[in-house]
């Protein structure tokens, strides 16, 4: 009995004393398919197809296919553009609006099969697919539910064609990490719009591919951004509430696409479409308006920096390749954000935490570069500081948070101050933080910094956080 007793002060003694438990996870969570896609941050999307040579937007539907025919297709520079740029993926369009198919699909008869490019052999969805794999980054599609050229459109034997749509694209080419629904929906051929059938098209994209990223208005994987400007909200939160909305027109409001729905019962992260040119489509005419290294950075800043993907839009040219001028502008918005992000100028400080949960919970997991160690509180306190003592005077413009996302997302607003001539001053206030959070400041010179944690569903829980300068 006496060795019982001791045995259980002993386990108190223990409990009191050691590791806390991690935090509870708040509201909905990332799946880990979730999880992995938000770390990829900056994916490029192709748009490519009739339009490349027609100069349209939105194809009619009615092109003739002879019009395909890229003169030198070379997906293998699309992808080493893409991987040089720091992209982790690549989308590519292969059914937009005018139904135009870059696979050889079965259910149709407007597909490269039917063009003379490689005398009706080619596939640009094996071509591209393959590419990937040997650079070794992921691969995605983006086929239009709206289709101006097949027959069926409008009528409930089009749910058909499409899910045979997809099983040929989606179970042929390897591993796809995001199916992008386009949410416009128009009318086809006969004049009629199509009462989509998304649970069963959800399912087929499940079957073929349990793990892909599903893009639409209401996810279920992620959400549009509301816009195609490449901002995200800068109050962003990762939950959405998708019951009663539909992908497309049925969509949640504006506001709910560009910030989330703080109370939202669903994991649905945001992410960021937008062409580093005018249109979507290449055209030669609009060479000379590639966004500026400026505005990518911008961009950058206003998704990435605001708890979003970003899916940057280089259109591949009529020959089938990745225009000089946008692939060198890629490269310089490359090495720009590796000159701004590469040293951490918060690395080495002694950190001080108001509260801390416990010993695995310390405040340095902030800064030791593993995702999966970080800082929390103690249940029950939602508000708090942490004081960091730079390695001497640092001048920075960038602060960098992020969250624990598998955890939830949790705060909702926080401050920084900066310590000028004895005195604290604010330098930031701001709402969400979720994935990652970049806020730009005007240059500041400090020796210390501290973030006040001001409002927060649950204990707040950090991973990372930096300063940088540009
Ligand atoms: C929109 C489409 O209508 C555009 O053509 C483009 O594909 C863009 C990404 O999505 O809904």
């Amino acid at each position: 009995m006496r060795h019982f007793i001791e045995i259980m002060a002993l386990a108190l003694l223990v409990s009191c004393c050691g590791k806390a438990g991690a935090p509870e996870a708040f509201g909905p969570t990332p799946t880990p398919a979730q999880l992995e896609w938000q770390k990829m941050e900056m994916n490029m999307f192709a748009h490519f197809g009739p339009n490349t040579f027609t100069g349209l937007e939105w194809g009619l539907g009615t092109e003739a296919e002879d019009i395909f025919n890229p003169s030198d297709l070379d997906c293998a520079q699309w992808a080493s553009v893409a991987k040089a740029a720091g992209f982790k993926g690549i989308i590519i369009t292969a059914k937009h609006h005018d139904g135009f198919c870059l696979w050889p699909n079965p259910v149709s008869t407007h597909t490269v099969a039917q063009s003379p490019w490689k005398d009706g052999k080619g596939d640009v969805l094996k071509e591209l697919s393959e590419a990937c794999a040997d650079e070794g980054i992921k691969f995605g599609i983006y086929i239009s539910p709206w289709d101006r050229n097949d027959p069926h459109y409008g009528t409930p034997e089009y749910n058909d064609v499409f899910v045979k749509t997809l099983e040929s694209a989606l179970g042929n080419y390897g591993e796809v990490f995001e199916q992008w629904f386009d949410g416009a929906n128009g009318e086809g051929p006969n004049g009629k719009k199509q009462v989509y059938d998304w649970p069963l098209f959800h399912s087929t994209v499940w079957e073929y591919q349990p793990d892909a990223i599903m893009f639409s208005d209401v996810g279920p994987g992620c959400r549009w951004v509301g816009n195609e400007n490449g901002v995200a909200g800068r109050t962003n939160w990762s939950r959405l509430t998708v019951n009663g909305f539909t992908p497309g027109a049925g969509g949640p409001k504006g506001s709910s696409l560009n910030e989330g729905d703080k109370d939202g019962d669903c994991w649905v992260p945001a992410e960021t479409d937008v062409s580093i040119r005018p249109g979507w489509f290449w055209r030669e005419s609009e060479n000379d308006k590639v966004k500026s290294l400026e505005k990518l950075l911008d961009i950058y800043y206003t998704s990435v920096g605001r708890n979003s993907l970003l899916l940057l839009n280089v259109p591949p040219d009529d020959r089938g390749h990745i225009d000089p001028v946008d692939s060198a502008r890629l490269i310089e918005f490359k090495a720009a954000l590796d000159r701004i992000f590469s040293t951490n100028l918060a690395d080495g400080a002694k950190i001080k935490a108001s509260n801390t949960r416990g010993r695995g919970f310390n405040a340095k997991n902030l800064l030791d570069g593993d995702y999966d160690s970080y800082w929390a509180t103690a249940d029950g306190i939602t508000t708090a500081s942490l004081t960091f003592q730079l390695k001497g005077e640092k001048s920075f413009n960038r602060i960098m948070l992020q969250e624990y996302i598998p955890l939830g997302q949790r705060i909702s607003s926080f401050t920084v101050e900066a310590l000028k001539d004895g005195e604290w001053k604010e330098i930031a206030s701001e709402t969400t933080i979720g994935y990652k959070r970049i806020v730009r400041t005007e240059t500041v010179t400090t020796d210390a910094v501290r973030v006040n944690i001001t409002g927060s569903y649950a204990p707040p829980v950090l991973n990372a956080f930096g300063l940088y300068c540009d």
